[in-house]
């Protein structure tokens, strides 16, 4: 039994140093990999990446004022589009930007929100990335996403699509 332990302890002290070795490994390639997409990101002026774990958006994050439909159109007119964000990775990406379209809304149907590469938003992720209470429609035409409305709100509100707010721009690479 004595002899069982010792051996098995010694398997694990072994292998310990491989294990470390293929964790730096994989830390050296996720870097690799990010820098790599950072640059291609880099490319296009006003954008750069962010990352939160293996997750990487290319991001532009425009300080000056548009709707939301003239903001779809600048994005567009630079062949990119209101930020998607499909996962909670990528809303923690998104959290500190302040005021700033999204690409989110339910023009189509009244309480469907989709995003800008047309699909429909999960509910599970609905309940986590929107601010308590929101969206709710508080006057009719509030169809339209926005992350940081107002500075206590931490997630995101439906709000009306004619205000002015800074906008994100997402690249697809
Ligand atoms: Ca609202």
């Amino acid at each position: 039994m004595a002899t069982r332990i010792v051996v098995i302890l010694l398997i694990c002290i072994l292998s310990f140093p491989i294990y470390q070795g293929r964790q730096e490994e994989k830390k050296a390639l996720t870097k690799r990999t990010i820098s790599i997409y950072d640059a291609k990101c880099r490319k296009f002026s006003g954008f750069r990446s962010y990352t939160e774990g293996d997750v990487k958006m290319c991001l532009s994050y425009r300080q000056d004022f548009k709707n939301y439909t003239d903001a779809r159109t600048y994005c567009s007119s630079v062949n990119s589009r209101l930020a998607v964000i499909k996962t909670w990775e990528k809303f923690q990406i998104v959290v500190p930007f302040v005021n700033a379209w999204i690409g989110l809304d339910d023009l189509e149907t009244e309480g469907t929100f989709k995003w800008a590469d047309g699909s429909v938003l999960d509910d599970h992720l609905k309940s986590r990335i929107f601010y308590p209470g929101e969206p709710n429609a508080y006057y009719p035409q509030e169809n339209c996403v926005c992350q940081r409305c107002w500075t206590y709100f931490d997630k995101l509100c439906d709000t009306l699509c004619y205000l002015a707010k800074h906008y994100l721009c997402e690249k697809v690479i």
